[in-house]
């Protein structure tokens, strides 16, 4: 059995922007998130993350750091932050932090000396001089705009890189006082007490060469840069010099992550980071780019599934966190399936292999926003793409079309705890629309029915705490139909058989399992068919 505490923990991610205002700004902070500790507690929680809450010009909501070492002021202070340290430790809970370090702000100390002429700093950013009058290369940029930015004098033609928004521009990592800077930062926090990092991008931090790259319909230029040798090197480095002194763990988020880079990214014997996030079961719903959604094919999740369990030895096992829509509803159909969808996912993900991260709001089945037009969407990501497809010709209904769909607002609308006004989230005006579904799906709510989300959540939580099959169980598909789909965990001679319907139709039972079920997400039927969303975890003693 695993020592790891990690391995053993339940992970529940904060956007602190949207989680509980606690002075009536409409903006989330740190002593709300305190006032929620006893609620996480209840639910089984074990590990936060917190999405980043550094100082930062919020161009990219705390993704674009001003000062690594400081508190954001709108989310509280230092002081307020290490009480949120000890009180969640208090309650047996850690936190890990966003280590965001393939860029930082614009308007941080190093980036303001560099532009002000000091070479020193300059040398902590890649800065290229143009070609023949041209960018340095054909690299394309993750939130659909033009990764170059003049820098400096425009008569020395001087360009920096940077892979998001031009408020964030990315560093150097060729030089090493990038990464003793990196190490000092982490072991400020390290040392405060927190538990680990969730490592944002951190695949791409080491460019292998500036020159032009392969035409791709986005990111051209990413074979330069994802998984590179010298990123390798640095992970090696960081878990060595710094990680290793602590009992801290990392996950990485690992963009466009194939298989075997997974692996490797997280091979024991390598010791570079301890989990990944991988995407290609958040891409089972798009085409080509994540702008572009299409139908939702249950089998094809399935499939992505089953390759991730039986290729990586440890998963991180997710449908949501702050970049994508709603889970319940990408995956499941009709609002009446709501609160029995979003059991049915909770259950497929505390049954897989894998640390379990679930995303605030998660647990009460928060569906995407409901805006009506993008003067209500405030991710920059979202108003990039609208330029880009506006230049392209895409006409207005269609753009609002996609964006509505797929903008990672979806998922950043305020937390939905009473259904007083302000959601319980705030007394004031709240800086991203609430979603008016508040005044039926709420904590408070949920919380009160027995046969909630929440109540359902906490269940399957305990049942994969207290079972090492589930903890620590191999992983064998049984069955992997259009919308039916089982599987098989075993641990010491000991089976446990998770069966889902991923539809809104009666389906029949794909296997006979002897056995009894141990939880559910409904009532089984008794002629043998699944009901639509059902979710059931057996206890096998034999199966034909
Ligand atoms: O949303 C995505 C995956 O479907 C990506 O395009 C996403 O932008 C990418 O995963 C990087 O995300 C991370 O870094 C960004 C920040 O905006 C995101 O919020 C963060 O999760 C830049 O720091």
């Amino acid at each position: 059995m695993s020592t790891k505490f990690w391995k053993n923990s339940t992970v529940y991610q904060i956007y602190p922007r949207s989680f509980c205002d606690s002075d009536g700004d409409g903006v989330g902070d740190i002593r709300g998130i305190i006032s929620k500790l006893d609620y996480l507690k209840d639910l089984g929680v074990d590990v936060i993350w917190l999405s980043p809450v550094y100082k930062s010009p919020n161009d990219d909501n705390g993704y674009d750091i001003s000062d690594y070492k400081d508190i954001q002021p709108e989310f509280g202070t230092m002081a307020d932050f290490d009480e949120l340290l000890s009180e969640a430790k208090a309650r047996g809970i850690r936190i890990i932090m966003d280590l965001v370090i393939n860029h930082t702000s614009d308007e941080h100390e190093w980036f303001v000396k560099a532009k002000a002429g000091d070479e020193k700093y300059k040398n902590y950013y890649i800065i290229k001089k143009g070609k023949d009058g041209k960018l340095p290369n054909n690299w394309g940029n993750f939130f659909a705009d033009c990764p170059w930015e003049p820098f400096g004098d425009p008569k020395n033609e001087e360009y920096y890189l940077h892979l998001f928004s031009k408020k964030q521009p990315d560093l150097n990592w060729y030089n090493p006082e990038v990464y003793d800077e990196i190490v000092d930062i982490m072991r400020f926090w390290l040392d405060k007490g927190v538990a680990g990092f969730r490592c944002d991008v951190i695949n791409i931090i080491y460019k292998n060469t500036f020159a032009d790259g392969k035409k791709q319909l986005v990111l051209t230029g990413q074979e330069h840069y994802l998984s590179t040798d010298g990123c390798h090197k640095i992970l090696a480095g960081l878990r060595r010099d710094c990680m290793d002194k602590y009992d801290a763990f990392t996950v990485g988020e690992t963009v466009f992550v194939d298989l075997k880079e997974a692996r490797d990214l997280c091979d024991e014997s390598r010791r570079e980071l301890d989990m990944v996030f991988a995407f290609e079961h958040m891409e089972c719903d798009q085409i080509g780019v994540k702008w572009f959604k299409t139908k939702f094919k249950p089998s094809k999740l399935m499939k992505i599934i089953t390759k991730w369990q039986n290729g990586l030895d440890w998963n991180t096992c997710y449908f949501e966190n702050h970049d994508q829509p709603r889970s319940v509803t990408r995956f499941v159909e009709g609002g009446e399936y709501r609160a029995v969808g979003s059991k049915m996912l909770i259950g497929l993900i505390f049954s897989l292999r894998g640390t379990p991260f679930i995303y605030q709001g998660q647990e009460i089945g928060m569906t995407n926003g409901a805006f009506n037009s993008l003067d209500e969407i405030v991710d920059i990501e979202s108003h990039n793409v609208d330029k880009m497809a506006k230049s392209l010709g895409i006409i207005q209904p269609f753009r609002w079309k996609l964006i509505n769909k797929t903008s990672r607002d979806n998922a950043r609308t305020p937390m939905q705890w009473t259904s007083e006004e302000g959601a319980g989230f705030t007394s004031g005006a709240p800086w991203l629309k609430i979603n008016p579904n508040y005044k039926d799906i709420n904590v408070e709510r949920d919380l009160a029915d027995p046969d909630g989300i929440i109540a359902f959540f906490k269940k399957m939580n305990a049942q994969k705490k207290s079972s090492d099959t589930l903890l620590y169980g191999s992983f064998r598909e049984l069955y992997q139909g259009k919308y039916v789909y089982a599987f098989e965990r075993e641990y010491n001679g000991e089976k446990l058989v998770a069966v889902f319907n991923f539809s809104t139709k009666k389906r029949e039972m794909p296997i006979k399992i002897q056995g009894r079920a141990l939880i559910s997400n409904c009532e089984q039927s008794t002629d043998g068919t699944l009901r639509p969303y059902e979710f059931t975890l057996f206890a096998k003693e034999e199966s034909v």
